[in-house]
């Protein structure tokens, strides 16, 4: 598919909205599960999932079988959190205490780990800490680090791969009053985008079927959401995005030129904003990006084209035959509204965080995301 498809929506307030690929499958039982072999019209994208927002505190968390809808009246079997794909986001600040309980409705074992998250050993959901079909467990940890965009997926041995790609993850937002000090968008306009690619079979399930370099799937999944949109509003965004991917990196950027503007990574909001394009981000990553519409005319089509590179990980390479110009998202500038606040007087450009003493900025939290400090 051509970056260069007009997409048109006339009838259609804006969005982020994702091209999926081409391919056409249908569903048992004659339900059309995937689009045609071509973009899809206008006026059939999907609004964007936005998973709902939880507390850590005392939540039940179930891993379980269930039926997810993708959009456009498309579902698909999957494992979910609470039926959720993705499951739950988890909003928490610096000092509150997470006690989450998962129950393991598989059919094999699984654990909960918290890709990014400072937790003690025991609730670090490791192999050998399995929970068994029918099993409970409590994860429980007082939140201890920075703010920062973390998620959530199953880690148990051989398994992992397989339970992540058919749809167990989640994020994990914390906050802290270094953040809340700086006056970032919010509310509807902090988005989070959890960025994955997917494979389905002729019924229009998701299936795993990894090769020696790991998973790459055909299709991109927005939130869960296939052909996603989103509107946006004359103002200033705050998108969260997490690469869900197992091997495929995306590189992303804008189609009308303008950078991103990154304010934070794996380790929480960087020092300065750094005006990027585009931007590549493996899989695990997080990406912390400012994007403004406000100097846009309403009407305006934004569209934000990726450049699928799938890659294993520790050795990004692209392979043989790889689609590297797949148009992953798109913004339209539709509706004229005031930021939500005056513009953060210390963003676009000038420092983000404040360096204190002590406060050293940790780039990447690990590649396997574990951080849990010495003796803890
Ligand atoms: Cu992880």
């Amino acid at each position: 598919m051509s970056n260069d498809t007009p997409v048109g929506f006339p009838t259609r307030r804006d969005f982020v909205r994702t091209a999926i690929a081409s391919a056409g499958l249908l569903a048992a039982g004659g339900v059309r599960v995937l689009g045609a072999p071509r973009p899809p019209p206008p006026g059939t994208r999907n609004p964007l999932n936005i998973p709902p927002i939880v507390s850590p505190s005392n939540f039940d968390l179930s891993a379980a079988p269930a039926t997810v809808p993708l959009g456009g009246g498309k579902y698909s079997s999957a494992l979910a959190y609470n039926t959720l794909f993705p499951g739950p986001t988890f909003l928490a600040s610096t000092g509150n205490t997470a006690s989450v309980t998962l129950t393991n409705g598989l059919s094999e074992g699984t654990t909960v780990h918290w890709h990014g998250m400072v937790v003690p050993r025991a609730a670090d959901g490791h192999p050998q800490d399995l929970v068994a079909p029918g099993g409970n467990y409590l994860y429980q940890f007082p939140i201890i680090q920075r703010a920062c965009l973390n998620w959530y997926h199953p880690h148990p041995h051989m398994m992992t791969g397989e339970q992540v790609n058919l749809g167990l993850a989640g994020a994990f937002i914390v906050r802290d009053t270094e953040e809340a000090g700086l006056g970032l968008p919010s509310g509807a306009y902090e988005v989070p985008l959890i960025i994955r690619d997917a494979n389905f079979d002729k019924s229009g399930n998701l299936i795993y079927n990894p090769k020696t370099t790991g998973f790459v799937g055909q299709y991109s999944l927005v939130n869960g959401t296939l052909d996603a949109k989103l509107d946006v509003d004359t103002a200033l965004y705050r998108f969260r995005v997490l690469n869900g991917s197992n091997a495929r990196i995306f590189r992303l950027a804008l189609s009308n030129g303008a950078p991103f503007h990154l304010i934070g990574n794996d380790g929480g909001l960087l020092a300065s904003s750094v005006s990027v394009s585009p931007i590549e981000l493996s899989p695990a990553e997080r990406l912390d990006l400012l994007v403004d519409f406000r100097g846009l005319p309403v009407g305006t089509k934004v569209r934000d084209e990726q450049d699928q590179r799938p890659a294993v990980r520790h050795q990004p390479h692209r392979l043989p035959g790889s689609d590297t110009s797949n148009r992953t998202l798109a913004l339209h500038n539709q509706r004229e509204r005031p930021a939500p606040r005056p513009r953060p007087r210390r963003l676009l450009p000038g420092p983000v965080a404040e360096r204190r003493p002590g406060n050293r900025l940790p780039v990447g939290a690990g590649v396997e995301g574990h951080r849990s400090p010495p003796g803890f």
